[in-house]
């Protein structure tokens, strides 16, 4: 078994010891910190994901899987952190209302911040009215949303709504994220970008502000 399925399978286990241990291993192996966040980590998960839908997995352990993953991620942020860059612009990001899930919105704020963003973290279950806030108080050039469930989804488009009214949508480009959202369902509610994962979200952002 290579050392990514083994990763893969400590998160599915959601053994946080094991996960930080084989992390390390691989560190020091020399593997470079962000396949083992997409080839191991991410793949238990999304293992995790398909047994949970087939009833084989529930909550709890859903939790701890989701708590050995941060484990490995802790170890391998302080690599990923940038250097003395310029900023890129700064980002508004967060998980819509209603929603819980912040693993995958934690590595696109990883990734944005190791590309020279500066990162406003609003947090989870954001209503609609902290982002407009958000977007007064700070002036992003970019606002980010997370939404993991299909029932969150909408707020986006209210976020969107919203901006649109406090005539700040032309300020600010908007750009989604999560598993179930989509290219389509960005176009369709008026967002600039959508990303699939956080490298091609932090690839998408320095594109949107040149
Ligand atoms: C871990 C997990 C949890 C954890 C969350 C812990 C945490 N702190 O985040 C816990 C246990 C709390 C949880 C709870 C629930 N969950 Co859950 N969960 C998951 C699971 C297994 C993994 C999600 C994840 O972290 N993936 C890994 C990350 C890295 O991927 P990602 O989030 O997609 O992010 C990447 C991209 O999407 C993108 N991206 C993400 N955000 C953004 C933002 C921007 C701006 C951009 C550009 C890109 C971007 O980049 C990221 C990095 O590559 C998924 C299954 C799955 N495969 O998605 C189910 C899943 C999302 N959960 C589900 C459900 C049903 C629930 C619950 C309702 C269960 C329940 N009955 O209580 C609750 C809801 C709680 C709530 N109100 O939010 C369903 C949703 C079904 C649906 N269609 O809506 C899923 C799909 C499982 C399933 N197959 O049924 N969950």
């Amino acid at each position: 078994m290579s050392k990514y399925q083994e990763l893969a399978n400590a998160v599915i286990k959601g053994d946080t010891q094991q996960v930080k241990q084989i992390t390390q291993q691989m560190l020091d192996a020399g593997e470079q910190p962000l396949a083992i966040i997409n080839e191991g980590l991410i793949q238990g998960l999304n293992e995790v994901g398909i047994r949970f839908k087939e009833g084989e997995m529930f909550v709890p352990e859903m939790m701890m899987a989701a708590q050995a993953m941060k484990g490995g991620v802790e170890l391998v942020k302080p690599l990923m952190a940038g250097t003395d860059m310029p900023t890129a612009g700064t980002v508004v990001i967060g998980t819509v209302k209603g929603d819980l899930h912040d693993i995958g919105k934690n590595l696109v704020i990883m990734m944005m911040e190791s590309s020279g963003f500066n990162v406003v973290d609003l947090g989870v279950d954001v209503p609609v009215d902290k982002f407009i806030q958000a977007v007064k108080d700070h002036k992003p050039q970019v606002v980010g949303m997370s939404a993991l469930l299909t029932t969150t989804m909408p707020v986006m488009k209210e976020v969107i709504n919203a901006l649109d009214k406090e005539n700040l949508r032309s300020a600010v480009k908007v750009v989604i994220g999560g598993a179930p959202v989509s290219k389509e369902y960005a176009d369709e509610i008026g967002a600039d970008g959508y990303a699939g994962d956080a490298v091609v979200a932090t690839e998408m952002c320095k594109q949107l502000l040149n």
